[in-house]
């Protein structure tokens, strides 16, 4: 009787051992948030493993793969991770808020900014004549929309009051706020940049005081929420403030900053701060650069001259080229612009300092002059006062009339 129990004990643990540590193993799971891609490529992506995720080491731990990290991975996973073709996506995510954005915008939807002079005047009127062309005119041109924006704006907004299609205060809401749309709409392009590379390498260049070392701090917090690292270059190498400013942000954001010596090449300096990222598998390189003014050739030939070394440094780098622009600085902001643009391939701009305006109108000018999209806007100075930019968002943040009532 014993041995019938010995044999049957025997057996159990046999096919215990079968069943538990002899199954074939599950491959590890591609840990991926929906919210990280637009939705229009949610479907489609499916659960495709981006290259970035296979392929980067975590941050913090470049050469050492931890044991059942990246060696564990199948050969099949790998080569999947070659061929498929990096996914973009959004490098911040966006979290549609029109309220908080209507606070930021506060001193535009107030009394005497652009939606304010605008509710004035259409608010009371039940019956629209054409005459109310020139008076909404008025109204764009002071609020920094500039001249030929303004104009082209207008004479469709005429056409249709002739017509007669604008027959109530309503009908020429919505006409306005189409139009604004068609203005911030540049291709399909709109809203943070996407990581197209490990790392995706952003250049912020600008005029003095703009905004593009707060800019890079906010930007470097939102990718840490996020669980991205980012390095930071301090480009700037022309002020030792600059410097320090840097380094305060890389130190709340637990993010490297490399930097050179004072008054050093910062062209050396963005490439050292790309190989770092490429070293440490950073997601993202922020590189700061010294405000400059648009008319000084040098200058904007120096920059230049960082981009061509970044590429060196990254084939395809800089990925991005912002243009960080000062909301507050009117149509000053648009000559500058224009003189950036024709220096440089900029990808897209930053408009900061729009809670600093009751002209909020500048970004339809802007957006027109340059028909680049807008990435972000800045809407104060904590770390958090940075925002993905939506058209759509934005325009019925600052022309959404069902508010009226809560606006000023
Ligand atoms: N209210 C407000 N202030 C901002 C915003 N963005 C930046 N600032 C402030 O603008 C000032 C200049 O910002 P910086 O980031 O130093 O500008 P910069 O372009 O790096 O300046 P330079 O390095 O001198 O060219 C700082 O006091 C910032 O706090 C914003 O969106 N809103
Ligand atoms: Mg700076």
């Amino acid at each position: 009787m014993e041995v019938v129990y010995i044999i049957v004990a025997i057996a159990a643990v046999v096919a215990v051992y079968f069943l538990v540590f002899k199954q074939p193993e599950a491959p590890p799971p591609v840990v991926r948030r929906a919210s990280e891609r637009p939705s229009s490529q949610k479907s489609a992506a499916a659960e495709k493993p981006r290259p970035e995720d296979a392929a980067s080491p975590p941050a913090g731990r470049p050469e050492a793969a931890p044991p059942g990290g990246e060696q564990d991975l199948e050969p099949s996973e790998i080569s999947v991770a070659e061929v498929v073709a990096p996914e973009p996506r959004p490098s911040v995510v966006h979290v549609p808020d029109v309220a908080s954005l209507r606070k930021g915008l506060a001193k535009s939807r107030g009394e005497g900014g652009i939606f304010g002079r605008l509710r004035a005047l259409l608010g009371g009127k039940k019956e629209i004549s054409p005459a109310i062309a020139e008076d909404i005119e008025e109204i764009l041109l002071s609020s920094d929309v500039g001249v030929a924006t303004t104009s082209a704006i207008l004479e469709r907004i005429r056409d249709r009051l002739t017509r007669g299609e604008l027959v109530d205060s309503s009908k020429v809401w919505e006409a306005l706020r189409a139009e604004a749309f068609r203005v911030l709409q540049v291709g399909d392009d709109d809203g943070a940049f996407v990581l197209r590379a490990t790392p995706t390498v952003v250049l912020m260049v600008g005029v003095n005081g703009s905004g593009k070392t707060t800019t890079i701090g906010k930007l470097a917090t939102r990718l840490k929420a996020e669980g991205r690292t980012s390095v930071l270059a301090a480009g700037d190498t022309f002020r030792a403030a600059a410097v320090g400013q840097l380094v305060a942000w890389g130190e709340r954001t637990g993010s490297t900053v490399v930097r050179g010596k004072d008054g050093g090449d910062p062209a050396s300096v963005i490439f050292e701060a790309i190989k770092k990222g490429k070293e440490s598998g950073a997601h993202v390189v922020l590189a700061d650069t010294a405000g400059r003014l648009h008319t000084k050739t040098n200058l904007m030939a120096e920059l230049q001259k960082i981009a061509r070394t970044a590429a060196k440094a990254l084939e395809g780098a800089p990925h991005e080229i912002l243009l960080v622009i000062d909301a507050t600085n009117g149509q000053n902001a648009l000559a500058q612009a224009r003189e950036f643009k024709d220096a440089l391939p900029l990808t897209g701009i930053v408009l900061t300092k729009l809670d600093g305006t009751a002209k909020g109108g500048v970004i339809l000018g802007i957006c027109d002059t340059l028909k680049l999209p807008v990435r972000f806007i800045g809407l104060g100075e904590r770390p958090d006062d940075l925002r993905a930019f939506s058209p759509e968002e934005f325009v019925e943040a600052l022309l959404g009339k069902e508010s009226e009532a809560s606006a000023a």
